[in-house]
């Protein structure tokens, strides 16, 4: 069957499987570090790149490669790379594009570690803008002689703002610069950024694609090209996924279309009563016919997904609510199964500075939401007792 034409639930399980050699059902773990060559002659084509073979895990894993294929199919991408964490991804896709005296326009709003990442990168001559890219006209006048990269993520963790894709693509590209974007909320069930001209994506491969919590892993996808660079990179840093890890990656994404509209639908239920409570100040949820980027939201993504960022009135009522909830998990990641709740300003962005964060909207007030898929009616009962002991 040719997958390419196939419907994004039927590539979901099938694109990259491969199990013609045993006859297993399932993509075998192939949970080794060498691999045997056949003779000298044979190690010299395949260390030589002659001929493709695989060598050593680090490098290239059948199991690996299963995940790698199914990825590149669903983003639309030619190639990609699976790495151990997220942040292996994107740094290994960073650092495969830029190089000293180079400048990268970033999003302020980023997750916190990517964020410190990008500051980081000027103790290697790096110099990065942190600019608001839901302004393409922002990205357009932050652009310098020497601007590579433009990188953002789109929702952005943890205030929910979306970035034009293809608007900053287009001011990027006649400027021979690249678009990176961090996929990770959407997955490629709901949008597709190399669809929206980006040149590569990445992927905290630990939240919707694994979706049970139970595994950390990265994803790079773009043109082949990008991708033999990136691997090279990865072979150097030493940015390799288990074989066991992506094999838990691989079963997970075959539920994902399922997974992703349950957790469509209970967002959406979610943020309408959100929107009632009187404790609560705001709610940003792409999906409210209100959020001043529903249009665009409408435009590049064809779900809305299970994350939602909402403010509450009082400081005080923060660690009241969260200490009151019974069934939301408290725990920084998202996109399991299970509901996770978490406070940006103490946990995942702790690490951006007060005065940024506030600024880029990241307030002490905030609350981010990952809706599992539960039935909705006992997350919302949960969220409702917790908001009554408020106040
Ligand atoms: N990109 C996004 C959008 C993320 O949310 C995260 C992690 C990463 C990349 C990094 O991926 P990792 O290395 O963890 O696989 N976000 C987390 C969060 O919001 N809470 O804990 C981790």
């Amino acid at each position: 069957m040719n997958l390419k034409k196939a419907g994004f639930s039927t590539r979901a399980i099938h694109a990259g499987e491969r199990t013609e050699e045993t006859g297993s059902v399932t993509t075998p773990i192939f949970q080794t570090a060498p691999f045997e060559f056949k003779n000298a002659a044979h190690a010299a084509r395949v260390m030589g790149g002659k001929e493709k073979g695989y060598i050593y895990s680090r490098g290239l894993n059948p199991t690996t490669e299963v995940l790698e294929e199914k990825i590149a199919n669903l983003e639309y991408g030619e190639a990609a790379l699976a790495q151990t964490t997220g942040m292996a991804a994107i740094s290994a896709a960073v650092f495969s594009k830029i190089k000293a005296n180079d400048h990268v326009i970033a999003d302020e709003v980023l997750y916190g570690n990517t964020y410190d990442l990008f500051v980081d990168l000027k103790n290697f001559g790096v110099n990065v803008s942190f600019i608001d890219t839901t302004y393409p006209e922002n990205v357009e006048n932050a652009f310098m002689k020497n601007t590579k990269l433009v990188f953002f993520e789109t929702p952005a963790n943890p205030t929910m703002k979306l970035t034009d894709i293809h608007a900053v693509s287009d001011i990027a590209h006649d400027r021979n610069a690249e678009v990176f974007v961090d996929n990770t909320f959407m997955t490629p069930y709901f949008q597709q950024p190399l669809l929206h001209s980006a040149d590569v994506v990445v992927h905290s491969a630990t939240k919707y694609l694994n979706g049970h919590g139970d595994t950390l892993g990265g994803l790079i996808i773009s043109n082949s090209e990008f991708i033999k660079k990136a691997r090279h990179t990865s072979k150097n840093v030493g940015g390799a996924i288990s074989p066991f890890n992506s094999w838990l990656i691989l079963r997970g994404m075959k539920t994902l279309p399922i997974r992703m509209d349950r957790h469509n639908e209970n967002a959406m239920a979610v943020a309408k009563f959100l929107k009632m409570n009187e404790r609560i100040d705001k709610v940003i949820y792409p999906g409210l016919a209100d959020n001043p980027q529903y249009d665009l939201a409408r435009k590049q993504m064809s779900g809305f997904g299970g994350m939602i960022a909402f403010t509450l009135k009082e400081k005080a009522d923060v660690s009241v609510f969260l200490d009151s909830l019974k069934l939301c998990t408290l725990a920084v990641s998202l996109g399991e199964t299970a509901t996770l709740i978490q406070h940006p300003a103490t946990m995942t962005h702790a690490v951006v500075p007060k005065e940024e964060r506030i600024r880029y909207g990241i307030t002490d007030e905030l609350i981010r939401l990952s809706v599992g898929i539960e039935d909705v009616s006992d997350i919302i009962g949960d969220l409702e007792q917790a908001l009554d002991k408020t106040g």
